[in-house]
């Protein structure tokens, strides 16, 4: 543990006592020590590992702050700070990181208003209720707001998967322009399609390293987006965008070409156990291809490497030493995943009759662009009047305009009529019965009453999925990724009921969505569920967004017989 980390931890218990209320000495005290420890000449662990006592010469530092030292640096913790940090919400901890919000507002705060989150302290403001408190005013509610909306950004250091995919695609296409170049591909999370990419990992084979190497590097640091050069050398080169995202470049043989791709894509825990497979084999495995002995003897293709170990090849998607391995050895092969041409069609779209930006005409357009055998208008029921929610006459509008429609595509695509129903409070839908038998597709979806209680959201979604009409299960948890935590609700027991009642589970693709997240797709396969992979389209662009729920599918291990969405209106639509 370095300097910068012990003084940070020592900053944050004074926070932590300030919000308690201790004493202003103790308080005082873990402030100072955290001031001198930032700003000490030599590193803390040389000190430990030579004469521990020289501590107590430092200024600020007295014998018990000397043994949380100590103890910090052979440890890695230190008892006390955990008790401390235990022994008030998590979440105030948070507030801190607010700009502007110091331990003092943030003990009024907790202390007035309970609110013990980010996302609390967001709603409260909204509602007013910070500007009464003492020493506060409207302005500094404004001020917190704003600041709120910076940490969101700033913080979020992960990128969507759709902002990654763009500019790797970018700067490959760039890079294809260098005649030295002969393959690129992507590795990394984003071959293996995670929903958050942290950065762009890039290999290059050339045809001739030793010639060839400079002109590629050369190539690749003078691409026009780079904000800066991280790092590079000879065959690796570390660079940051202007839009914020890393790559890393590297630079290898054609020969090593699969086992680079293998060890690149990882992740780490796959890659671990596959090379301790091929130990117990009496192999290497390495980055440069698969030894025995000193002597390479494949690595040239990235299906070699698994089969150095006894397996078929595994897909990028599952390598997440989540059991993959182990089922490879067991079955020697695996099923056929779904795969983006499987797709026969999209279930959650809006239009202008809700909050979406093109007509009905220019999405049904769109969707005939991508060959699909129809598609269902779901714009939002009434009760999302924020969104221009539709009401009754809306929606028999809608209706004769989709039967026009359909007569003139005839043959080219069918309209189906849906409605993306809201779960009110209680659990019932946000249309009467009515319209929704006249439905072919009811998404039921909740947008508001996200944090009730576990108990109750998990009862109000349970009683939403019961009812005869509802269909589609939409965006499950609510998360808007980087941006909106998931709702709490026991998830076992809402996957059982859309199994019970036939209601298809939604993987909605669109990439700050991703819901149902990766890894609950697996858990409720294995329950029985059957699913829809829907682009919840807002816009002629956005049916696009398909290939990502694809790839979530995947990394949760689904077939095409598991997403209804793979097979012909009039097949599919016996499940509800
Ligand atoms: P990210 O960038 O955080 O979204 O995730 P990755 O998986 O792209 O991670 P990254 O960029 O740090 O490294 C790319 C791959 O390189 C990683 O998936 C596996 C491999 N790798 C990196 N570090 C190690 C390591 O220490 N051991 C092993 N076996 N593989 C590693
Ligand atoms: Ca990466
Ligand atoms: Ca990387
Ligand atoms: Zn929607």
């Amino acid at each position: 543990m370095d300097n910068k980390k012990i003084s940070s931890i020592f900053q944050e218990m004074s926070d932590i006592l300030d919000i308690r209320g201790d004493s202003v000495f103790k308080i005082n005290a873990y402030r100072k020590a955290g001031l001198v420890i930032a700003n000490f000449p030599y590193d803390l662990r040389d000190v430990v590992a030579k004469d521990p006592k020289q501590l107590e010469n430092i200024p600020g530092i007295g014998k018990g702050l000397k043994d949380k030292i100590i103890e910090l640096v052979n440890t890695g913790k230190c008892e006390e700070c955990d008790q401390l940090k235990k022994s008030i919400p998590k979440g105030l901890l948070e507030l801190l990181e607010i700009r502007g919000l110091g331990p003092k507002k943030v003990k009024a705060i907790y202390f007035h208003l309970k609110v013990k989150s980010i996302n609390e302290l967001k709603e409260a403001c909204e509602k007013h209720k910070v500007r009464d408190l003492p020493g506060m005013g409207e302005k500094t509610e404004n001020d917190i707001l704003k600041a709120i909306s910076e940490h969101a950004y700033f913080s979020t250091k992960r990128h969507l998967i759709s902002e990654a995919m763009q500019e790797a695609k970018r700067i490959i296409s760039y890079m294809e322009k260098c005649d030295d170049v002969k393959r690129i591909e992507y590795a990394g999370s984003l071959r293996r399609r995670q929903e958050t990419i942290g950065d762009i990992d890039i290999l290059v084979t050339v045809k001739n390293p030793k010639k060839s190497s400079e002109t590629v590097m050369k190539h690749f640091n003078s691409y026009r987006e780079i904000l800066t050069i991280l790092s590079s050398g000879d065959t690796k080169s570390s660079v940051v965008l202007q839009s914020g995202i890393q790559i890393d470049l590297r630079v290898i043989a054609d020969e090593s070409f699969g086992a680079a791709m293998h060890y690149f894509t990882g992740n780490k825990d796959h890659n671990i156990k596959i090379r301790d497979i091929a130990k117990r084999k009496g192999l290497k495995i390495s980055e440069y291809g698969v030894f025995k002995g000193e002597k390479m003897i494949s690595g040239q293709k990235e299906e070699d490497i698994f089969k150095s170990v006894g397996l078929p090849y595994i897909i990028p998607e599952l390598r997440n030493n989540n059991g993959e391995i182990e089922y490879g050895l067991k079955n020697k092969k695996f099923p056929e995943f779904i795969e983006l041409k499987d797709i026969k069609g999209d279930l959650h779209s809006h239009t202008t009759y809700s909050d979406g930006d093109a007509s009905l005409l220019e999405m049904t357009k769109a969707f005939i662009a991508k060959g699909y055998e129809y598609f269902a208008v779901t714009d939002h029921s009434s009760v999302m009047a924020i969104v221009n929610g539709m009401s009754t006459k809306d929606i028999q509008r809608q209706w004769k305009e989709i039967d026009e429609l359909n007569k003139k595509f005839k043959g080219k695509i069918k309209i189906l009529k849906g409605c993306e129903v809201d779960i009110l409070k209680d659990g019932s839908l946000d249309f009467n019965d009515d319209v929704l038998k006249q439905l072919d597709i009811v998404v039921i979806s909740a947008h508001m009453y996200g944090t009730l209680s576990f108990e109750e959201q998990t009862e109000r979604l349970i009683t939403a999925i019961e009812n005869p009409y509802a269909k589609i299960l939409g965006h499950p948890t609510g998360r808007l990724i980087n941006k909106r935590a998931p709702m709490e609700f026991d998830m076992e027991r809402v996957i059982e009921a859309c199994v019970k009642n036939h209601v298809a589970i939604e993987i909605n693709s669109s990439p700050l969505r991703l819901d149902l997240p990766d890894k609950f797709i697996k858990i409720a396969k294995d329950k029985g569920a059957k699913f829809v992979i829907d682009t919840d389209s807002h816009s002629i662009e956005q049916p696009d967004f398909m290939e990502y729920g694809v790839f979530n599918a995947r990394r949760g291990w689904l077939t095409k017989d598991d997403v209804l969405n793979t097979k012909s209106f009039g097949k599919f639509d016996t499940y509800f």
